[in-house]
């Protein structure tokens, strides 16, 4: 616990992030909301009365392949037409920034590490992103393995679950809970963790892990904590800021 009260000063953060070198933000769910895109956990969470704990595991796609399928192609029909809003814009203004300032040796100043699948981020202009949690846009093979783009919206109703070319069952490329974080990306979001001057962490409800725990990494190595949100997170009482409010009013504020 800190001994100093945690801060709601944009204007003190945003100095803060003029000196840092090295800057690093976890997003989540909530910096999409102002895209229209639905959040994971509270009310407009909720699809058909299924909380996503229901649906995004693989013994939900084991038992009822279809079911969840509808979900993900539900989830795509409402990506296909969101646009980025202000925050993920603030984002990739503030990678672009902080490059042209500092660079660190592989000539990064900012990393983005987004536990979003959406890919809003990419459409934004970010492009150092650590995807923890997959990416909504690719399929794999539950069979042989395969990894290919698909942006088909909707998906043929008929063709629901998709199947593979080898026929066996194809998933979403996305991280089911109890399945393992990819490994490239989770030792490159550790290492960036580590090394960050100033960590934000942006529209996370901060329950899931491994996810939340990088900004206790990133605490411990001494880089001071602002947790943007609307609502309270179990990380605002380590944090030195706690601003609360919509991503996409505060980001843009902080540049
Ligand atoms: C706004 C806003 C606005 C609204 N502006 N903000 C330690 C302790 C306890 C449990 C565990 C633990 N370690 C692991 C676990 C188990 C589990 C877990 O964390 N469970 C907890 C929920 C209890 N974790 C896992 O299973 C992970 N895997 C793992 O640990 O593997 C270990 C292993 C090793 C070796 C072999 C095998 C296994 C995997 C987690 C995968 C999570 N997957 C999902 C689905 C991804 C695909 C998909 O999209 O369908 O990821 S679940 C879902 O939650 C999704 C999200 O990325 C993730 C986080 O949610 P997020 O982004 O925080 O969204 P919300 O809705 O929760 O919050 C939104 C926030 O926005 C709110 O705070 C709002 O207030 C705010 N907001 N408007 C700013 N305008
Ligand atoms: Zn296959």
């Amino acid at each position: 616990m800190k001994n100093s009260p945690v801060r709601n000063d944009v204007d003190e953060l945003r100095g803060a992030l003029e000196r840092a070198s090295f800057v690093v933000a976890l997003t989540g769910a909530g910096i999409s909301a102002e895209s229209g895109v639905p959040t994971f956990r509270g009310s407009n969470g909720l699809w058909r009365n299924y909380s996503p704990e229901k649906l995004a595991t693989p013994q939900a796609f084991a038992k009822d392949p279809r079911l969840v399928w509808e979900w993900y192609d539900w989830r795509r029909s409402i990506i296909h037409k969101a646009q980025p809003n202000p925050g993920h814009l603030a984002l990739a203004e503030l990678e672009r920034r902080q490059n042209a300032a500092r660079r660190d040796a592989a000539g990064h100043g900012f990393t983005l590490i987004t536990q979003n699948v959406d890919g809003l981020h990419d459409r934004a202009g970010s492009r150092n992103t650590i995807k923890l949690h997959g990416d909504l846009w690719y399929v794999q093979c539950t069979g042989c393995g395969a990894v290919e783009r698909n942006q088909e919206v909707p998906l043929p109703p008929d063709n629901l679950p998709p199947r593979c070319r080898c026929g066996a069952l194809l998933r979403p490329a996305v991280v089911w809970f109890g399945e393992p974080l990819p490994s490239q990306a989770w030792e490159r979001a550790v290492e960036a963790s580590a090394r960050a001057e100033l960590f934000l962490v942006v529209g996370t409800s901060a329950v899931v892990y491994p996810a939340a725990g990088l900004a206790e990494v990133a605490r411990q190595a001494g880089a001071r904590l602002a947790i943007l949100n609307p609502e309270p997170t179990p990380l605002d009482s380590a944090a030195d800021w706690a601003l609360r409010g919509p991503a996409g009013e505060i980001l843009p504020r902080l540049l």
